[in-house]
């Protein structure tokens, strides 16, 4: 069956399967959650681990001794039930005091302040086991452009980063950080919109080898973008430190839906992408379940999210062992030793030899690639009549 077990690594938010149902246009639908119960249920349905925010374990404004209380029953329950917490973050895009970004606030002394939250939150997850630290750059946005901070943004957000890649050096903490994009939402303009515009600022950072991606189906998909694509960038780029999984339709609010449940063909991409490259790191669910729901309808969505990304591994070993499948493929690959040679390693003579080459032009355009037969075979096989 498709019942995930610890080692398919799949791990899901404090704040996911916690969500309250919450939106901009009403309020709560269901109960909170404690953590010591989410750990119970979550390992119960098979999960790897649990992901937080500082605040979604210890409120802002909690005393030294409530804090420990509560990071004591948290640690408590995750030793009862076996579950490990892979990855940490900091809630910046809350509270009113980030309302303008956090480490791109114009205000010095908000990011003074966000430079502190930070770091006693690598503090608290470190001490629950984290390696992986999350940035995502909620309130780090804008607008107003008038404002005119465009340039000086990414200069403070790179100052942090770099700060805070030496906090965690000086501490002997080992997080490798991971930042996640998104276009849009909370702020009208985020920094960062995309993964691409992460690769390209990693490399501006003091200890670029720190940083990686943590990208989100969702993110991509609400600006149209194809995650897979996305992610096959990171991939390549050996930056893929993290993930977040979930769903969206294409150019609407922020839905955060349950795995699989709107985009089956690129999540299948995705999760084909992720096994045959062999990602070893956590697989999160940053999604939660709909506000309809009750809590009965929060272990349907977990449970659905697990079971969904388990059928779509499945699909995806048929995919690569299916003789008709493959043989499409094999098609498609045309292969020329000598071209392939030429082609590769620069040398003057291998430039003069490709110039020298006679390419039949007309037969290259007209030759068909047998897309259409191999995305039908592909469509079949998730409707599963192959
Ligand atoms: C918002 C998100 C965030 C981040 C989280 C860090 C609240 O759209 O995706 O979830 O994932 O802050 O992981
Ligand atoms: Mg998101
Ligand atoms: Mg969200
Ligand atoms: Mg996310």
């Amino acid at each position: 069956d498709y019942t995930p077990t610890p080692a398919d690594k799949f791990t899901f938010g404090l704040w996911t399967v916690g969500n309250v149902g919450r939106d901009p246009f009403g309020e709560p639908t269901r109960k909170a959650l404690s953590a010591p119960y989410i750990t119970r249920k979550l390992a119960e349905l098979g999960a790897y681990g649990i992901n937080l925010h500082d605040n979604d374990l210890v409120p802002i404004d909690a005393s030294a001794a409530e804090r420990d209380r509560l990071v004591n029953e948290f640690k408590q329950a995750l030793s009862d039930h076996g579950l490990v917490v892979p990855m940490a973050t900091t809630n910046l895009f809350t509270d009113p005091s980030f309302k303008d970004g956090a480490f791109t606030s114009a205000d010095a002394r908000v990011r003074g302040y966000a430079l502190q939250k930070t770091m006693l939150s690598m503090d608290l997850g470190h001490e629950l086991g984290a390696t992986t630290y999350v940035f995502w750059g909620g309130r780090e946005g804008t607008e107003v452009d008038a404002s005119g901070k465009l340039l000086s943004a990414l200069g403070w957000f790179r100052d942090s980063l770099n700060f805070l890649a030496e906090y965690s050096e000086s501490q002997g903490y080992g997080y490798r950080f991971a930042l996640e994009p998104k276009p849009n939402e909370p702020r009208g303009d985020i920094f960062f919109p995309t993964a691409g515009s992460m690769l390209g600022f990693i490399p501006t950072l003091d200890k670029p080898d720190m940083f990686g991606v943590n990208p989100e189906f969702a993110h991509d998909t609400m600006a149209g973008l194809n995650f897979a694509h996305a992610v096959a960038q990171i991939i390549d780029a050996g930056k893929l430190f993290h993930i977040d999984l979930n769903d969206q339709k294409m150019g609407r609010f922020d839905q955060d839906l349950r795995f699989g449940a709107e985009n089956i063909k690129t999540a299948f991409m995705l999760v084909k992408l992720l096994e045959d490259s062999k990602y070893a790191g956590p697989k999160q669910f940053d999604a939660h379940a709909l506000r309809t729901e009750d809590e009965a309808g929060v272990w349907a969505f977990a449970r659905g999210c697990m079971r969904t990304y388990m059928i779509l591994k499945e699909k995806a070993r048929q995919f690569n062992e299916d003789s008709e499948i493959q043989a499409a493929l094999k098609a498609y690959n045309v292969h020329d030793t000598e071209l392939e040679g030429l082609s590769s390693g620069f040398t003057p003579e291998k430039a003069q030899a490709i110039k020298a080459q006679t390419f039949d032009r007309v037969m290259l355009g007209e030759r068909g690639p047998g897309l259409e037969q191999l995305d039908q075979l592909t469509i079949e096989l998730l409707l599963g009549v192959r």
